[in-house]
């Protein structure tokens, strides 16, 4: 098994490196590339590329060949946050406790931002290391990316978050909104880190499960701190929810059962990382803080 890495340890290696996958502009125009690193700076918890880097070592992978498929997806992640705080769709001043991307560089600029870090995100994998060795693990890579952010993914979580804005949800549609606007890319982070890896398909698919049952509690953790968040932790305000009258796991189960339904799926979770034996430490780390987590 290839050497044990920290949390803190890969938060260094992601931060060192995401500057410089942003490209240097070359016509003389910099705003959008000051915009997509600004936003990729001003921190983050950094879960779904510290788990892609984990779920490959623990599959017996080389954490330096998967880190372009890390910065790509911490990429797509800040992308989909620019463009959720949009004045068209969230309306949100402050992400990661400073102020919006649009708010710092204009609506046009952030826009443009978050397109920059989602086309670029493809190239990174493309052009990685990993893609000369193995074209068709990058090939692979960038396939799963594309279906887990695009319309049947993400992007579909968001589109059924807004048709459903005003109505009282049902908490089926809650649950399938959440896998697609959470789950699918926590889930993108268990498959490209066990592709890079060379995985077989029982770790893959515990790796898999793992990501869905913490993406999901995930979730309800997200509604739980907008109701009882600290705004200075949380770097946003909070009781958007109620405003927006949003359905919510809290609105629709109060914040008790809310509560003992995250932490029923942070158990399953751990659970489901039998499989990985004494490797799984992190990983078992990780689903206990992002329960207790406060922002
Ligand atoms: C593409 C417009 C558009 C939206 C996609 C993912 C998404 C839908 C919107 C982002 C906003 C949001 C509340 C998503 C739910 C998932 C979530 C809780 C995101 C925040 O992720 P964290 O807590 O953020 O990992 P940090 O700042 O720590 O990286």
């Amino acid at each position: 098994m290839k050497k044990a890495y920290s949390f803190n340890d890969y938060i260094s290696i992601i931060n060192s490196k995401l500057d410089s996958f942003v490209p240097e502009c070359t016509y003389g125009e910099p705003v959008v590339c000051d915009a997509m690193k600004y936003s990729l700076s001003i921190g983050g918890k950094r879960i779904r590329p510290v788990l892609l880097l984990e779920f490959c070592r623990v599959c017996g992978g080389e954490v330096e060949k998967a880190v372009p498929f890390a910065v790509a997806l911490e990429m797509i992640h800040t992308y989909s946050l620019i463009h959720d705080d949009l004045p068209c769709m969230d309306n949100d001043d402050m992400r990661r406790g400073k102020p919006s991307c649009h708010i710092k560089y204009g609506e046009e600029y952030a826009l443009l931002a978050g397109d920059g870090l989602l086309t670029r995100a493809f190239g990174v994998i493309a052009q990685s290391e990993a893609a000369k060795e193995n074209p068709a693990c990058a090939v692979e890579a960038i396939s799963v990316l594309s279906d887990l952010a695009g319309v049947n993914g993400m992007i579909g979580g968001q589109t059924v978050d807004l048709m459903n804005e005003g109505k009282k949800a049902s908490i089926q549609t809650l649950e399938v909104m959440d896998r697609l606007k959470t789950g699918a890319l926590i889930v993108s982070a268990a498959k490209l880190g066990c592709l890079v890896a060379g995985a077989d398909e029982i770790k893959t698919k515990a790796a898999v499960n793992f990501c869905e049952k913490i993406g999901h509690a995930f979730q309800i953790i997200d509604d739980i701190l907008d109701v009882v968040g600290d705004e200075k932790e949380l770097g946003k305000p909070i009781g958007s929810d109620g405003e927006s009258d949003k359905s919510t796991y809290v609105s629709l189960l109060g914040l008790e059962k809310s509560t003992e339904y995250a932490n029923q799926l942070t158990n399953e979770a751990i659970e489901a990382l039998s499989v990985f034996g004494d490797e799984a430490e992190l990983l078992k780390e990780i689903a206990d803080m992002l329960s207790k987590r406060k922002n």
